[in-house]
Formats: C-alpha cells, structure tokens, sequence
C-alpha cells in the first residue's frame, strides 16, 4: 500500500469527468487500498479517485463514529455510482482534502440512494442520509469534475479565491524563509 500525492486546487486535472469502470482486477483493488491509506493519512473521510490523478468513477467514504475514529469494517467503496433518487435539503460545512484549509457552507440534497458496483463488480443500492449523504454527494461531484466551491455563489466563491491567494502567499513565505 502506499500514500498517494493529493491533486491540489486549482489543478485543471480536478475538472476531468472520470471515466467509467470495465475492470475490477487486482489494479482497481490496489488504487482503492493506496486511496483508503491515502485518505486516513490526510484525516479526510472521503476521498475520489480523480484526487489522486486516477480519472475513473471510484470512490470511497469512512465516516467516524461517536468516538471519533474511522474503523476499516465501515469502510466503503463507491464505484460507477448514480443516482437513483434524491429528497429533502441539507446545509453542511463541507471541506475537502483537494482545497485544504477551506470550508464553506453548502446545500445538498438530504437523503439520497444511489446504485452502484463495489470493488468486485457486484451492483448494490445505498440509501443515505446525514453526513454519508453529504459525502456521497460530494465524492459523486469530484466524478464530474466539480468542486464544493464551484457551488459557491459569486460573493462567496470571489472571497475563497482571495482567502487562496493569502495562503498561497503564507506558503511561498514559510518555504523560502
Ligand atoms: C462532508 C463534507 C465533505 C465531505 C468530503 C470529504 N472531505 C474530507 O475528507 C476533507 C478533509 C480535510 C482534511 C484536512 O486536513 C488535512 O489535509 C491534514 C483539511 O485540511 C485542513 O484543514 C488544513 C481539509 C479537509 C464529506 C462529508
Ligand atoms: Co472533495
């Protein structure tokens, strides 16, 4: 297994609709095992194959449970998902492990269900609700190469470019100082 380098914003490879999956062999199971050691390293609880620069429909979540820790048992793999039914509102803090540092308020569906194959091929149907909808939304997002923040509205979104460019200029700093 391995920790894989995260596709940062504004990398244009992050706007790439992924493609779909045709092969559940050995190298499917090794990128999702690297994206889970990848994902617990960096403290995110969702992860899409496309920020790891892998462009196909694959993702996976591990929310944590009331202690606070993520458990491999919960760990869940997402691939060629679509929506199958979606009700309901929900307002959530989302943050993102390609724009870190950044959190922003954003509205989704409440309650999903979703179809999809798991890491053998095999279809399965998700009903979610609370943050695992939440995630699913935004890891289903990352496949069609979209952002949390390009759901921001205008005000909003030009407030994170200029919150970016602060930290990118904090960073610059601290590297050559
Ligand atoms: C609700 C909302 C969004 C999701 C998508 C999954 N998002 C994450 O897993 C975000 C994780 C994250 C982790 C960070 O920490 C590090 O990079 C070490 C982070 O960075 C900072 O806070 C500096 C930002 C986001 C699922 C459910
Ligand atoms: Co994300």
């Amino acid at each position: 297994m391995a920790i894989l380098p995260i596709v940062k914003y504004p990398d244009k490879r992050l706007k790439t609709k992924s493609q779909k999956v045709w092969e559940f062999d050995e190298n499917l199971h090794a990128l999702l095992d690297d994206m889970y050691e990848t994902m617990i390293a960096t403290n995110g609880i969702g992860l899409a194959a496309i920020q790891v620069a892998k462009p196909i429909c694959a993702l996976i979540i591990t929310l944590p449970r009331e202690d606070g820790e993520q458990y491999e048992e919960d760990r869940l793999e997402i691939i060629n998902p679509t929506l199958i039914n979606a009700t309901g509102a929900s307002l959530y803090q989302e943050g993102c492990l390609s724009v870190p540092g950044f959190y922003e308020e954003i509205e989704r569906f409440a309650e999903v269900s979703v179809a999809y194959q798991n890491r053998f091929g095999e279809e399965k149907v998700l009903k979610a609700d609370g943050l695992l909808a939440i995630a699913i939304q935004h890891e289903m997002d990352h496949l069609n190469g979209v952002l949390f923040v390009d759901k921001l509205p205008l005000l909003r979104r030009k407030k994170f470019e200029k919150e970016l460019k602060r930290i990118q200029k904090e960073q610059k700093s601290s590297q050559t100082n």
